[in-house]
């Protein structure tokens, strides 16, 4: 059986769940403990995932890999119920992983810029890089905005899905979608209640205390 090791907190963690719950693939799931670093699960991650021990990781029989994204090309390539994942088709599929590394690059990097600056000690904080990643995040709202003229917004569960949910959930937390970006914030809201992004959403609610910048989430 699939194995995922990660944190239900975790963006990148609920990017390869969203595949996983999409598939309706069985899988068991290995929660890490950031407060106990020797624990088993920690340990493996440690030494699995990758030159930084980053998660989630996934391991299938001898076959143990990190990166959300590979993650997913793996899995939509090895596991039939889930090669819906990533286009078949060559120019298809690079636009898909052209999307992926808009979210990931483009929404969660400046949100994972302000919340790491709400991590440091307060007398250590420089807000104005807040201001500059929130500023970033306007923009990529912007493009996505205009992109989506194009996107069939309701379409299936692919990589783009897996990655623009988590990522957009956690940067409306950190810098609300304004309504004037109608597109978006209407495919901010169809994601939002896919049945394997709920699922995230609602496993995820207990950690909503671990949010360190104070602004207090949306339902
Ligand atoms: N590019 C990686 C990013 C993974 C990542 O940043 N994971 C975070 C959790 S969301 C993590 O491992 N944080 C713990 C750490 O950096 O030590 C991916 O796509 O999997």
């Amino acid at each position: 059986m699939l194995a995922l090791y990660g944190h239900p907190f975790s963006s990148y963690t609920w990017k390869v769940l969203i595949a996983l719950y999409a598939g309706e693939v069985d899988f068991e799931f290995h929660l890490l403990d950031p407060a106990a670093p020797d624990s088993e699960h920690n340990r493996f991650v440690a030494a699995n995932g990758g030159p930084l021990g980053k998660f989630p990781v996934l391991v299938d029989g001898d076959n143990i890999l990190f990166e959300s994204t590979t993650i997913i090309e793996y899995l939509a390539r090895h596991k039939p119920a889930m090669g819906s994942l990533l286009p078949e088709e060559t120019d298809a599929a690079i636009g898909v992983r052209l999307l992926d590394r808009v979210f990931d690059n483009y929404v969660m990097g400046p949100t994972g810029e302000v919340i790491g600056e709400y991590l440091r000690p307060e007398a250590s904080r420089d807000l104005s890089r807040c201001d500059a990643a929130r500023a970033r995040l306007e923009r990529s709202y912007r493009w996505l905005d205009g992109w989506l003229e194009y996107y069939p917004a309701a379409g299936q569960v692919t990589l783009v899905e897996c990655a623009a949910a988590p990522m957009l959930h956690y940067a409306h937390w950190v810098h609300p979608i304004a309504a004037r970006h109608a597109r978006l914030s209407a495919w901010h809201a169809h994601l939002e209640a896919l049945p394997p992004v709920r699922r995230c959403i609602e496993d995820a609610r207990p950690y909503r205390p671990l949010f360190p910048v104070p602004m207090p989430p949306p339902a």
